[in-house]
């Protein structure tokens, strides 16, 4: 009886190797280790044996019911995880397959050479300690012109012809108008921190000018402002400096000549020796062979009181750079339309930036 257990042992275990389907190994189960199957008709039989060998051959079918369950088991899980892996195996995807799509295949987008400069340049104020600060395009008479010491019969409101908002019932005094510089964001940063701060201000401007080479209606500037106590004119000359060598990798000939701006005192103008021409002179330079890129100065003390600051106790500088024509002195770019004709052939030679 003993050796007929342990080939029925040895025939299950050949039987259930080769099977791969859980419906077959649970067939096999029900064959092997059902009610009617082969070890059961072996326990029944033990009724007519000896007490010796109903002891013997009971527990030694006892012992192969509970291998065989173990084995199916194990077998089951076999099937189960083989089936999750072929799942898996159907559905991956392929990562390495990124490579050996053809760059030419994609047609990624790119930032904008405008964007590529002022992230660069707020990379370097940042760096600097500066906050930037971001402003509204439609903007107040005050936060425009009178906060910055232009009041409104000042002759330097036609430096910069403005877009008006026609309301014919709005009040005078609350006249709303497209922003003609960044310089609204110096009103709005002052009033909403106390000394000392610094901040720089990147956005679009709008002006109703005539176009040419080197002027556009809506370009973009970046303003940017410090106040402190014993602020001088060579800690500005230093961060404009900083701005310039860091942007441009290499030295640049730029000269400071006075400039007015009736919210700084004394102004400046800085311009750049022109990276288009070399200096000879273009239609970008205007035939001079310098191009007027960061306006700046001490800020005037009224524009410091319009603020909420004391201009007894702190004083600072501030700058207006024109990152348009940053960009074109950058990439060596011959007209400022090119940047905003919305020419895709033009904006994707950026792509590798
Ligand atoms: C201003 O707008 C002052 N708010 C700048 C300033 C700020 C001065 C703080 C002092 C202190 P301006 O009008 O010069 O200044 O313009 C600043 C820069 O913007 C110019 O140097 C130039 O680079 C650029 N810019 C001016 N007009 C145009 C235009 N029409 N198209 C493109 N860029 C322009």
């Amino acid at each position: 009886m003993i050796e007929k257990l342990d080939e029925l042992f040895v025939i299950f275990k050949e039987k259930l190797a080769p099977l791969s389907e859980q419906s077959d190994v649970l067939n096999l189960k029900a064959e092997y280790l059902g009610k009617k199957g082969p070890i059961s008709d072996v326990l029944k039989s033990l009724k007519d044996a000896t007490n010796e060998e109903r002891k013997t051959i009971g527990s030694k079918a006892n012992i192969l019911k509970t291998e065989m369950q173990g084995l199916v088991n194990t077998k089951l899980q076999g099937i189960e995880l083989a089936t999750i892996n072929k799942k898996l195996d159907e559905n991956k995807i392929d990562i390495s397959m990124r490579n050996s799509i053809s760059v030419n295949d994609t047609n990624h987008g790119s930032f904008h050479p405008v964007n590529i400069i002022q992230r660069e340049v707020e990379d370097i104020f940042i760096s600097m300690g500066f906050e930037v600060l971001d402003g509204t395009h439609i903007e107040d008479e005050f936060h425009n012109f009178e906060a910055l010491n232009i009041p409104g019969d000042h002759p330097a409101r036609d430096m910069q012809d403005t877009f008006w908002f026609h309301d014919p019932h709005g009040p005078e005094e609350k006249k709303k108008l497209l922003r003609t510089h960044t310089s609204t964001i110096q009103v709005h940063g002052m009033t909403e921190r106390k000394p000392p701060f610094k901040f720089i201000g990147p956005g679009k401007v709008f002006r109703c000018e005539r176009t040419d080479a080197s002027h556009e209606m809506v370009f973009h500037q970046l303003e940017g402002m410090l106040v402190g106590e014993n602020i001088s004119v060579s800690n500005l000359i230093y961060f404009m400096k900083t701005l310039l060598s860091e942007i441009f990798k290499k030295e640049v000939e730029v000269r400071l000549r006075p400039g007015f701006f009736p919210f700084v005192e004394p102004g400046f103008e800085l311009d750049i020796k022109c990276l288009i021409c070399g200096g000879k002179g273009c239609s970008v330079c205007k035939q001079v062979g310098w191009v007027e890129l960061l306006p700046c100065g001490i800020v005037h003390p009224n524009v410091l009181k319009a603020g909420g600051i004391d201009p007894e106790q702190y004083n600072g500088f501030a700058f207006g750079l024109g990152l348009d024509r940053l960009v074109m002195m950058r990439y060596g770019i011959d007209d400022i339309r090119h940047l905003h004709g919305a020419d895709l052939r033009f904006n994707s030679q950026f792509k590798d930036y």
